[in-house]
């Protein structure tokens, strides 16, 4: 296989050679089962590259071997020119029984630039993935639903628009030997393509997040209340939705298995929905985020937020992984209005996973998210149930205040009791119901204060705040 950057191109073009002879790119739909591909790991100098094998790991992709160069990134070829030739002849002389033998993936560990991408793939002549890549790679993997589609093709489009660019520059300057002013052509031509398909996509993407705004607008009028479920990918967001709706969402030990909003009603109360949406990651650069921008909003604009942490983590990954979600949510789903205020937006946090945690960790863990300024703060594990009863009610707490005390009363005629009742079941959430001798009843109940209004002004008298 010659074909080296492997772009996700539009689909009018499919398998489109731009260039021909070394470095070549070849078009056409990125394929989305990665499972069991080989491939070298490029990284410089001392870089951690836990989180970049996670993501290699949940795609199935097996790293058969991972070359180190010390020293700073080069900016044209990541590696130095004298070591990428070195693995330039390594993959090309491979023979039977090589390590090397079926590799056809090279990834590099970092945000390359688009000039970075091109030098590798035109030393190594197989697919090079950077970190934005394979994170694209991974969201294309794992996007099943149209929205969710829509949302990473423009990404991956973005994406390949600046290698595009600069192979046209290259081959403009003449840096690119060999390819005279027909590569140009065809290259703007493919750019062009690409610009049309995401004006189109945007579109498909701007009604959608028109349709998602109007249902909210539809549920808040309503009088239902949003509880967000915001955190670090795989942090537990979809097993807590899970657990506490009822609603099948889809829960792996992978990253990124969410990829849209799904919304749910808190079992225990219709009133209250609850939105589980895609995970943050650190350093995405902000034209990838923003393609999920709408799918995030529709969880982040709520009447709380819960900040889910993953109290498994070492203290090092845990305060990366919360700077991270905090830059996130301040920097960019919050507007002006809401930042300025934001002791007054409601936030909590809860640390997930407890239950493998000695007393001792979880207090430390505890004292650093609470240092990053949650004072608002639970412990709780989804697989032992521990913690959920206490998370649930400081989130009704937070939403609602206190409890209310609702006296129903009882009258032989007109409509009966029970009727009021289910009325007060609809529309909040009932913890504790006595019935008194004369038939009358109270129940304390978590309700907001539009939803209490609404009850007692249609109750005919029938219903009344204690
Ligand atoms: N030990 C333990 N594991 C948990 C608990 N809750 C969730 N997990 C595991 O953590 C992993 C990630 O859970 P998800 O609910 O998919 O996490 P998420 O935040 O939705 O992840 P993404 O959608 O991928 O960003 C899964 O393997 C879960 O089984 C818990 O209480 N204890
Ligand atoms: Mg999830």
């Amino acid at each position: 296989m010659r074909m080296t950057l492997r772009l996700f191109m539009a689909k009018q073009e499919p398998n489109f050679e731009v260039l021909a002879g070394a470095g070549g790119v070849a078009l056409g739909e990125a394929r989305t089962n990665h499972e069991g591909r080989k491939a070298i790991l490029l990284i410089r100098g001392q870089e951690d590259t836990t989180e970049f094998e996670s993501l290699i790991n949940t795609m199935g992709i097996v790293i058969v071997e991972s070359i180190y160069q010390p020293g700073e990134q080069d900016p044209k070829g990541y590696f130095g020119k004298g070591r990428l030739q070195d693995v330039s002849d390594e993959l090309r002389l491979r023979v039977a029984g090589h390590p090397w033998q079926g590799v056809d993936l090279v990834l590099i560990h970092t945000n390359a630039t688009p000039r970075q991408l091109v030098a590798v793939s035109d030393a190594t002549k197989v697919e090079v993935w950077d970190r934005v890549r394979l994170l694209l790679s991974l969201f294309n993997a794992h996007a099943n639903s149209l929205e969710a589609r829509t949302q990473v093709r423009i990404a991956r489009l973005q994406s390949d628009r600046t290698v595009l660019r600069e192979l046209a520059n290259q081959t403009t300057t003449g840096e690119r030997a060999g390819y005279g002013g027909g590569g140009v052509t065809a290259l703007q031509a493919v750019i062009a393509n690409v610009n049309r398909e995401l004006t189109s996509l945007r579109k498909r993407q701007k009604k959608h997040s028109k349709a998602q705004a109007e249902r909210r607008r539809q549920r808040t009028r309503s009088g239902a209340v949003t509880v967000g479920f915001a955190g670090y990918t795989n942090a537990g967001k979809s097993s807590l939705f899970l657990k506490m709706s009822g609603k099948e969402v889809l829960v792996e030990d992978k990253l990124f298995s969410t990829l849209e909003t799904t919304v749910g009603r808190l079992a225990a109360s219709p009133r209250v929905l609850l939105a589980d949406t895609i995970g943050f990651i650190d350093n995405l650069p902000s034209a990838t985020l923003d393609a999920f921008r709408a799918t995030l909003s529709e969880a982040l604009e709520c009447d709380l937020l819960v900040v889910l942490v993953d109290a498994t983590d070492s203290i090092r990954e845990l305060e990366r992984k919360i700077s991270a979600t905090q830059r996130e949510i301040n920097a960019r789903y919050l507007n002006q209005d809401e930042l300025e205020n934001l002791d007054e937006r409601k936030i909590m946090c809860a640390l997930t996973k407890i239950e493998s945690l000695t007393t001792e960790q979880l207090l430390e863990k505890k004292s650093i998210v609470k240092r990053h300024g949650y004072s608002s703060l639970l412990a709780i594990s989804v697989h032992q149930e521990i913690g959920l009863e206490e998370f649930q009610d400081a989130m009704l707490k937070q939403l609602f205040g206190n409890t209310v005390t609702i006296k129903l009363i009882n009258s032989e005629t007109g409509r009966s009791i029970e009727g009021y009742l289910s009325d007060v079941y609809e529309s909040g959430m009932i913890i504790d119901k006595k019935q008194e001798k004369n038939g009358d009843i109270l129940v304390d109940v978590w309700i907001n204060q539009q939803s209490l209004a609404r009850l007692v002004s249609n109750s005919n008298g029938r219903i009344e705040v204690k």
